[in-house]
């Protein structure tokens, strides 16, 4: 009995609760961290790609390999991209670089987003800024923009024609700069309380859906010359963008602290106008809603504040209504697909896909 009790102790933390990545994950992890380890040069005693390798988790703060010296993150962005490139009948070793360069820009986007969150941690270990300071991680950041920008451009050294690559390289510098666009609605949003759905559905599909498009986008290109797939491929990224972003959301406050590394009610904690208080804000009424605008309209938050957001929320109904959007997308992505023909291993494993995009709880 005694022993039951200890060993689930261990298993709830190692494992998180939800569901586990789908296989298209594994499948694709070695080559993404190949094609990564290729792209991100490691010149001795440089701090600058020192940063970078620290926060992709390759080396410690002194340069020594990390224990786990693989990277840290789902890599979705690169797996996505070589999803799409096989699933139109592709090599996926012809996407590499690309799903590369996805993962680096990914990867430039956090370094710069803790700075701005002021995070002190990501993926288990201090941010970056909090080890070499603010200006020296905001130029690796920089740095890192034009090693993602480089790698794709390596991919007209291979199979992929020049032409081909330099169309590939303006999708990706345009959906960052949307997605750099999201970013600063996002900081915008923090100073207001009158946001709409409609207004953050725009944000999100710029900061967080912009680069999943493109990862789909990009990999379907190099898939087939089949410009009708692509655009379904696009469609179905908008969707995931979507799905992916409010799940984040509604992680970021009601999400398992043990799965994701966060405590509960982060999100209220640090004023982030996420859809569930975006939605709260909005249909709120009455007392409640006053009491919100009151909260939210403080510099700060109390613990006793956060506690009475959160059940603010759950009495707006900002909770099913956020896994109600959510479902919404994850149906909708599906029914994009529908537009594209697609050997049965590929429907069902984007099937997988959506559905764990939904349900994750990491
Ligand atoms: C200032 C030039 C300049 C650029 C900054 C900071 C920024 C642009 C954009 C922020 C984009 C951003 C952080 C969007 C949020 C997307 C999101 C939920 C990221 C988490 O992605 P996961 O879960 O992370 O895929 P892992 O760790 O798995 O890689």
């Amino acid at each position: 009995m005694s022993g039951d009790a200890t060993l689930n102790v261990t298993v709830t933390a190692i494992r998180p609760p939800g569901p586990a990545l789908p296989p298209m994950f594994s499948r694709y992890k070695e080559q993404v961290e190949q094609a990564l380890f290729r792209a991100v040069p490691a010149p001795p005693d440089s701090q600058l790609y020192l940063v970078m390798r620290y926060h992709l988790g390759w080396a410690d703060r002194h340069g020594q390999p990390a224990k786990e010296p693989v990277s840290q993150g789902k890599a979705l962005r690169p797996t996505l991209c070589l999803f799409a490139c096989q699933a139109l009948g592709g090599e996926p070793e012809q996407a590499g670089p690309a799903a590369a360069a996805l993962e680096i820009i990914h990867n430039f986007s956090l370094l710069h987003d803790d700075i701005q969150d002021r995070d002190i941690e990501r993926r288990h270990q201090a941010t970056a800024w909090t080890v070499w300071g603010e200006p020296k991680a905001l130029v690796a950041g920089n740095a890192m923009q034009s090693v993602g920008d480089l790698a794709l451009l390596s991919s007209a050294d291979g199979q992929v024609s020049a032409q081909t690559a330099l169309r590939l390289s303006a999708i990706l510098t345009e959906s960052y700069l949307e997605m750099i666009e999201g970013q600063c609605l996002d900081l915008d949003f923090e100073s207001r309380t009158g946001i709409t759905t409609e207004e953050y559905l725009h944000m999100i599909a710029c900061k967080t859906g912009a680069l999943i498009r493109c990862s789909l986008e990009v990999g379907a290109t190099l898939g087939a010359d089949n410009p009708a797939a692509t655009q379904v491929f696009a469609r179905f990224g908008q969707c995931l963008g979507r799905v992916f972003q409010i799940r984040d959301d509604y992680l970021g406050i009601w999400g398992d602290p043990v799965a994701t590394g966060k405590a509960v009610g982060n999100d209220i904690r640090r004023r982030k106008k996420s859809f569930p208080v975006v939605y709260g804000l909005e249909h709120a009424t009455g007392a409640a809603r006053d009491e919100l605008l009151r909260i939210y309209r403080q510099e700060a938050l109390t613990e006793a504040d956060v506690g009475q957001v959160l059940a603010l929320l759950e009495g707006a109904g900002a909770s099913q209504m956020s896994q109600r959007l959510i479902q919404d997308n994850a149906d909708q992505a599906i029914r994009e697909l529908d537009g594209v023909s697609l050997p049965g291993w590929a429907r069902l494993e984007a099937e997988q896909l959506v559905d764990f995009l939904a349900r994750r709880e990491f």
